[in-house]
């Protein structure tokens, strides 16, 4: 990897890259996630972030007087206003959110500066977007992490996409890894209520009723019992709790469950056929899996298929969590959760607390601290003082109204930020930031793999990189020694002395290709153990059944939300999709303008006619469906717009 080589920041796959000639767009260089040195349509922007927008000064805030000031005094101010808090409030009345936008040395810092100041409040919001995948695979086999390489997946022959739309979201790793596989004759099938991109390539697509993934996966795993397609020695050997989960699998009635999930029988009996004939399954989630109907969970129901059918811990098979954002798996790796040390150890576990003390001086407190939903609720409240280091709270399925009220009753807010957005116009403080092709340090992308970024273009201004900051605030509140760090390296080898995931990974070892972890892996997790307590995976039960909604109407589904400073309009239309019979029905013609509503929240959208949708199904984007979305509702009435009609936007 030459000097002037770094990775993407744009999202989770983590494509190198390099600056173009222009010195504005990006060109791909041939990286582990990008093997044809491509980039997509956002990441070739990489540079772009470079812009006139950019913050270049730290600014300080009296009353409504937004000041200038120098590094030295908006330090100052921070360290005088935490202290402050610090001695009238306690801890415990602080909260710190951050970091998946930066790398795992400036998230390593982040926590440990929450965690020596004496609270466990430090969460970041992406960590929400694969919560229950990453609670089901933490709990049944050890990581809350993708199992297997990307490039693995052109050893499977089937692979199976649930609640996600790579071939957008992911779009260099699905058209580096899973197009050519499904080229080369691997079988895909898509698990998806309404059509995109993803399918155009799928081979079979079912499309569930929205939120009833659970139950149809369960289905699959009773037809793959009945047709002896389990594989009974890896069930033997490697797991637990296999005849329990039997006993509740054989209990489910077919029925109830196909006219509930309204698939079709012979679909389920032609996917679970396949599933049981295959030698090497893989799966691969996202966030439309994660709002599963009532009790259920659909990542736990796909997980248990995998695992029935012997599908972890080899090339080709295992599940892959989708991630979004380019550090996701690193923040989390790195412990900017509140109840998870670095390398996902308990807060609670005595000999994980002892090696920390060991590294920092003092053990971090014991207590679970308050997660990102709830620090924000508290806002004002419980908690008086924040750190935000790029995130956007203000952008959320909450009212905006609401949230602005939290930010505001802040005492001290102080933001980390590239450019202004929503949340630094409610700051105290805020400090301007570099971007990763602006800084050095690592970043871990959705396969687990720690790669370099480094500065290709110095950042702007007085903008400083967030490990400098975080780096000198620790000095400056704690002591000089705890954040005694010259280098970005020493806060990384610091990483991976104290989280088992990095253990022997040094920073000086992370070469052209990166560094999956744990060290001795070779990419495929649990190839001879899982890494729970006993060392098999634990099966646990077939998930509750669901009583539909008696309230009529279509039901939405809500696409992910796109960023505004990227070239996504062209991925996601502002329209609501809709089937063309669900139309006609309505009187409703391609392009027609529509009020889409519940109850008395109405937003307007041109409609998109598309047949790949289920029928009784519609779909919005996130930043239209928005206030439909607060009134948690999942069903809605379409009806076209007449002169009379008023719209909420
Ligand atoms: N271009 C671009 N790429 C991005 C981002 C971006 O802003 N722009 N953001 C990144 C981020 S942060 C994230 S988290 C990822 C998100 O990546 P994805 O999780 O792939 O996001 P979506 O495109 O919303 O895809 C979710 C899919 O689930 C489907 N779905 C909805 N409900 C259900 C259900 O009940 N069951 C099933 N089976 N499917 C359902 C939806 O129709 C949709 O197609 O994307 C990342 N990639
Ligand atoms: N309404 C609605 N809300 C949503 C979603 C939705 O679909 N609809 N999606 C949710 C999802 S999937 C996610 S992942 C979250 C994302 O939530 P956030 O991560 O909070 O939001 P972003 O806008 O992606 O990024 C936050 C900020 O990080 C800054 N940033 C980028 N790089 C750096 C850096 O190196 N250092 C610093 N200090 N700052 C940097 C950017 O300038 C930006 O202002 O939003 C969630 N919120
Ligand atoms: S797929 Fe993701 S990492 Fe790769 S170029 Fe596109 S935005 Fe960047
Ligand atoms: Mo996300």
């Amino acid at each position: 990897m030459n000097d002037r080589q770094t990775i993407c920041p744009l999202c989770g796959v983590g494509c190198r890259l390099q600056p173009g000639t222009d010195g504005l767009r990006a060109q791909g260089a041939v990286g582990p996630a990008n093997p044809n040195g491509r980039l997509c349509r956002k990441g070739i922007d990489a540079f772009a972030v470079v812009d006139e927008d950019r913050l270049t000064r730290p600014v300080v805030r009296r009353d409504s007087d937004w000041r200038a000031v120098s590094w030295s005094a908006a330090y100052d101010h921070v360290v005088d206003q935490f202290e402050r808090l610090l001695d009238v409030h306690g801890p415990d009345t602080l909260g710190f959110l951050g970091a998946p936008h930066c790398t795992n040395e400036e998230n390593y810092l982040l926590q440990k500066l929450a965690r020596l100041l004496g609270t466990n409040n430090v969460d970041n919001r992406a960590r929400h977007c694969h919560v229950s995948t990453t609670r089901v695979l933490s709990d049944r086999v050890g990581w809350p992490a993708t199992t297997n390489r990307l490039a693995d997946l052109s050893d499977a022959d089937v692979i199976i996409v649930a609640g996600a739309n790579p071939a957008e979201r992911q779009p260099i790793a699905f058209n580096s890894f899973v197009r050519p596989a499904v080229n080369e004759g691997t079988t895909l099938i898509h698990v998806e209520p309404v059509g995109n991109r993803t399918t155009r390539l799928a081979d079979v697509h079912i499309a569930p009723r929205p939120g009833m993934d659970a139950l149809m996966f369960d289905l699959l795993s009773a037809r793959v019992l009945e047709m002896d397609g389990v594989d009974r020695d890896f069930v033997t050997r490697r797991t637990s709790g296999f005849e329990a989960f039997t006993a509740t699998i054989t209990e489910v009635d077919h029925e109830t469950r196909i006219s509930v999930a309204d698939v079709d029988t012979d679909v389920v009996d032609d996917v679970a056929r396949l599933i049981a004939g295959a030698d090497r399954v893989a799966g691969m989630v996202g966030t439309g899996v994660e709002g599963s109907a009532g009790r259920t969970n659909a990542s736990e129901a796909f997980f248990h298929l995998l695992l029935l059918t012997g599908n972890f811990g080899r090339r080709g098979t295992g599940l892959y969590v989708l991630r979004g954002l380019t550090n996701e798996q690193g923040a989390i790796d790195a412990g900017c959760v509140p109840d998870r040390l670095p390398g996902h150890q308990s807060v609670m576990d005595t000999e994980a607390r002892e090696r920390i003390a060991s590294e920092w001086g003092d053990p971090p407190p014991s207590t679970p601290g308050k997660t990102a939903k709830e620090l924000l609720a508290s806002f004002g409240n419980d908690i008086r003082g924040a750190l935000v280091v790029g995130e956007n709270p203000a952008i959320s399925k909450r009212d905006p109204e609401w949230v602005r009220q939290r930010l505001n009753a802040l005492d001290l807010l102080v933001v980390l930020d590239l450019v202004s957005s929503e949340t630094t116009r409610h700051a105290d403080v805020v400090l301007p930031t570099a971007t990763s092709v602006e800084k050095d340090g690592t970043l871990t992308n959705l396969e687990r793999r720690v790669q370099r970024t480094r500065q290709t273009v110095p950042p702007p201004g007085q903008a400083r990189p967030d490990f400098v900051i975080l780096r000198d605030l620790g000095q400056r509140l704690i002591d000089a020694r705890a954040f005694d760090y010259s280098t970005v390296s020493t806060v990384f080898d610091e990483l991976s002395r104290v989280a088992p995931t990095h253990t022997e990974i040094s920073y000086a070892d992370i070469d052209r290709h990166g560094r999956q972890w744990p060290f001795d892996s070779d990419g495929v997790l649990y190839e001879e153990t899982f890494a729970t307590p006993n060392g098999v995976a634990v099966f646990g039960s077939a998930q509750p059944m669901v009583e539909l909604d008696a309230e009529s109407g279509l039901q939405l589904v809500v696409g992910g939300r796109t960023s505004e400073r990227h070239d996504d309009h062209r991925t996601n239309e502002r329209t609501l999709r809709m089937h063309p019979a669900d139309a006609s029905e309505r009187s409703i013609e391609s392009a027609d303008s529509v009020a889409v509503s519940h109850r008395s929240v109405t937003v307007e959208a041109p409609v998109q006619l598309a047949s790949d949708l289920r029928r009784g199904t519609v779909y919005l984007p996130a930043e239209v469906a928005d206030p439909l979305l607060r009134c948690e509702t999942s069903t809605v009435t379409v009806r076209p717009i007449s002169s009379t009609t008023h719209t909420h936007r």
